[in-house]
């Protein structure tokens, strides 16, 4: 078959010969009633009836593999895609470098492997239930299709793991897919598996700055995955990171959409002053120091999903060749890491310092710094919107020792710029570096919804271009009667 083009025959679209792999087709028909089930339960509330202007995905060929059209939700057609094979590929990392990359999972690590694919693929049924409230304070149509656009497709990320353990991981695969099915975010008892995606997504500045830096993080573990010497998850990984971009493009977009309507606002009303937050509230915006709040806990809940600073884990994997770094195959160097080191800031006699570590060991640590300088270049754009406009406010990253309960730095409490503070002086001044309650009700209070064609809420600009250049009037979304 052609690999780019994707079977859309069957109950499950596919490019991966489903038809003429019945074991596996049997499989995943049997999970998809409960992946509808969950779905109904969990996906966006109140408008599965609504017919929502959505991409699907019809081919894998990066020219054009998307087509858009109204389509009910639990309609849409979730399907298993994988970027198309590179014949003669080799594992490009780690102790096999040069070896044939594996089309089967080898026995040696297939419970390190299982374990990788088991928690890529549980943030993403998370994010979908982080999310399920928000379609009712859409600030326009457009924003609410964005939002299910990214709930869609996250829901095809699952698909894409699921097809993985259903296809490669045999019994204790299938009961791995049906647990993805069972655990619910922020539940007490049946949690998801990382500490991020189990916080609430409780407004649209949340839901942008977690589509900014979360699904960043996303974009950083997928890539690291893309690398794998698995070929099958290094191609589904390929695929999913055309996705994911669109998901980091609502976040930014956001984002910027949210600092540009404050810093107009407050030029028409003759407010210089960033910091006098409650006349710049009255204009029914969100004052830029809030903004950076928001960011603040966005950021810094991001950084946890990169693990410890050290880990054996991450170095097992690097060297069994199941996960690179970032961009492996445009990195100069051996690619083995055996006598290599990599500077990482840690907590020495209770001081923030670098200490050279072996680089194996590390790569979290890598990775989070290839994260960090990938956020700081839309956080660089967010700014210039402001400085354009000439309010005197930049946003910045907080310090990686901020805020934090994973690794070297969740035994201490820091302030944004990495000084130390007692656990006194932090609960005294938690407030300036995260959301207050009072920060919450407000912003809360700021989130009414706005179903019009081309209104938006007063607290966001339009957007500068339509999705699949539709005009400004463009009905996105065609809301259903509940
Ligand atoms: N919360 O050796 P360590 C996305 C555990 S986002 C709770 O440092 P490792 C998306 C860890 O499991 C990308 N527990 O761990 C975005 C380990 O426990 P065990 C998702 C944590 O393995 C938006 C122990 O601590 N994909 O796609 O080096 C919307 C020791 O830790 C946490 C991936 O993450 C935590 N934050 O690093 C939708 C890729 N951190 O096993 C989707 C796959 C650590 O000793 N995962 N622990 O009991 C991995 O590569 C790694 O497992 C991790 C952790 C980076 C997550």
């Amino acid at each position: 078959m052609n690999i780019a083009q994707v079977d859309y025959d069957g109950l499950i679209p596919n490019n991966v010969g489903l038809g003429q792999d019945l074991r596996v087709k049997h499989a995943l028909e049997k999970w998809h009633p409960g992946y509808i089930n969950w779905w109904n339960d969990m996906g966006p509330e109140g408008f599965q009836e609504s017919l929502v202007y959505l991409r699907t995905a019809i081919s894998v060929d990066p020219k054009g593999w998307a087509k858009f059209d109204y389509v009910r939700m639990p309609d849409y057609r979730w399907g298993v895609l994988l970027a198309p094979q590179h014949e003669g590929r080799k594992i490009p990392f780690g102790m096999h470098k040069g070896e044939d990359a594996w089309q089967e999972v080898p026995g040696e690590y297939r419970a390190m492997l299982r374990r990788l694919v088991v928690i890529q693929g549980d943030t993403e049924p998370a994010s979908v239930e982080q999310q399920r409230h928000l379609g009712k304070t859409a600030p326009s149509l457009y924003d609410m299709r964005n939002l299910f656009q990214v709930n869609v497709e996250e829901g095809r990320h699952l698909w894409a793991m699921v097809y993985l353990l259903q296809k490669y991981f045999g019994t204790d695969g299938r009961e791995e897919a049906e647990a993805l099915l069972q655990r619910r975010s922020g539940h007490a008892d049946t949690p998801r598996m990382l500490g991020a995606f189990n916080e609430k997504t409780p407004d649209w500045l949340s839901f942008f700055m977690f589509t900014y830096f979360t699904d960043r993080d996303g974009k950083m573990q997928l890539e690291a995955l893309a690398q794998s010497g698995f070929d099958p998850l290094s191609r589904t990984c390929r695929f999913m990171l055309t996705e994911e971009a669109h998901h980091m493009f609502v976040g930014e977009t956001g984002v910027t959409r949210v600092i540009q309507r404050t810093c107009e606002a407050m030029k028409q009303a003759g407010i210089n002053d960033p910091t006098n937050i409650e006349a710049v509230r009255k204009l029914g915006v969100i004052d830029l120091p809030t903004i950076q709040k928001k960011a603040n806990m966005h950021f810094s809940l991001t950084l946890d999903l990169f693990g410890n600073e050290i880990s054996t884990n991450a170095a097992n994997a690097f060297h069994a060749g199941l996960k690179g770094r970032y961009r492996e195959d445009r990195l100069k160097d051996d690619h083995q890491l055996e006598g290599g080191t990599y500077p990482v800031l840690r907590l020495i006699d209770g001081k923030i310092q670098n200490e050279d570590s072996p680089a194996l060991s590390a790569l979290n640590m890598r990775l989070r710094d290839d994260y960090v300088v990938d956020c700081n270049v839309g956080v660089g754009r967010w700014n210039k919107v402001i400085a354009e406009i000439g309010i005197p406010f930049e946003i910045k990253l907080p310090h990686v020792a901020f805020h934090r309960h994973i690794g070297e730095f969740a035994s201490i409490k820091a302030d944004v710029s990495g000084n130390v503070l007692s656990d006194a002086d932090w609960t005294k001044r938690r407030n300036e570096f995260l959301p207050s309650d009072a920060d919450r009700e407000f912003i809360e209070g700021l989130m009414q919804p706005q179903f019009e064609p081309a209104k938006f809420a007063s607290w966001i600009a339009p957007p500068r271009v339509g999705i699949d250049n539709k005009p400004g009037d463009f009905e996105y979304v065609k809301i259903a009667d509940a």
